[in-house]
């Protein structure tokens, strides 16, 4: 078995410890940070989705299996995120009330930093409220929304409604994004717009505020 197979492995097996080590000694052979990423952790991340679905595994398994994606992911950050530079804009992100999913929401942050962005992250279960204050506060040209359950990604219309009626609405752009979320959904809530994934987030930032792909 090759290496970023074994790390697909480990983390679904819950081995954080392992799946540390690995990647380590993956970034340590020059394997790049993006394949780390899509062939190992992601893909390792798929197999526990598709368990958890079919009752082959529960969730103190798969909280398990999150800890060594976040241990990973922390070992990775460095090489995905461009030290130094001056940014691009202020990006607020946030995963909506209700929901306790933060990997992805956290590697969209990850990404958007490495593209030149200032991230603001508020975490996760973020009640409209908080997003309206933060707004205030920080003035960010756009705030991102995560969801990974179709009961929670109803909070997302929730959270733009009330950023309308904060009267705060034209001052941001809203993208929204998670695995239910949809850019027929993403228009049927009123957001400005939707990515499926970090890599494609970036991208759809920088559509939204006019940066060049280059840039
Ligand atoms: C890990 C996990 C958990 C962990 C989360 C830990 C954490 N810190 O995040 C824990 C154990 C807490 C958990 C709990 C639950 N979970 Co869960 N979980 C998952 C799992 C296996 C992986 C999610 C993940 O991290 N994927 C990896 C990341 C990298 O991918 P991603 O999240 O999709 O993010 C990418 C894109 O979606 C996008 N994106 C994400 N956010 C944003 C935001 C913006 C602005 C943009 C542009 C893009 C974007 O870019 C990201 C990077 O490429 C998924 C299965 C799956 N296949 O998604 C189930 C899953 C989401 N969970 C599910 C369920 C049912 C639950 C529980 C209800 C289980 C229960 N019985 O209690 C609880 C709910 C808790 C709550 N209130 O939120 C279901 C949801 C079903 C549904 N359609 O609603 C899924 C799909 C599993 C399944 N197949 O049944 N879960």
């Amino acid at each position: 078995m090759n290496e970023l197979d074994e790390l697909a492995q480990c983390l679904g097996q819950g081995q954080t410890k392992r799946v540390a080590d690995l990647t380590q000694q993956l970034l340590d052979k020059g394997v790049g940070p993006q394949r780390i990423l899509n062939e190992g952790l992601i893909a390792g991340m798929a197999v526990v989705g598709e368990k958890m679905r079919s009752g082959e595994m529960y969730l103190p398994e798969v909280l398990q299996a999150a800890s060594g994606m976040q241990a990973s992911l922390r070992l990775l950050k460095p090489y995905l995120v461009k030290e130094g530079a001056q940014p691009l804009g202020k990006i607020l992100l946030g995963t909506v009330k209700g929901d306790m999913h933060d990997i992805g929401k956290n590697l969209v942050g990850i990404m958007l930093q490495g593209a030149g962005f200032e991230i603001v992250d508020l975490g996760l279960n973020v009640p409209p409220q908080k997003f309206i204050e933060a707004i205030t506060d920080h003035t960010p040209a756009i705030v991102g929304l995560s969801a990974m359950l179709t009961t929670t990604m109803l909070n997302m219309k929730t959270t733009i409604d009330a950023i309308g009626a904060a009267g705060l609405r034209s001052q941001v752009k809203v993208i929204v994004g998670g695995a239910p979320v949809s850019q027929k959904f993403a228009e049927e809530i009123g957001a400005d717009g939707y990515a499926r994934d970090a890599v494609l987030a970036v991208d759809k930032v920088k559509q939204l505020l006019g940066v060049s792909a280059q840039g």
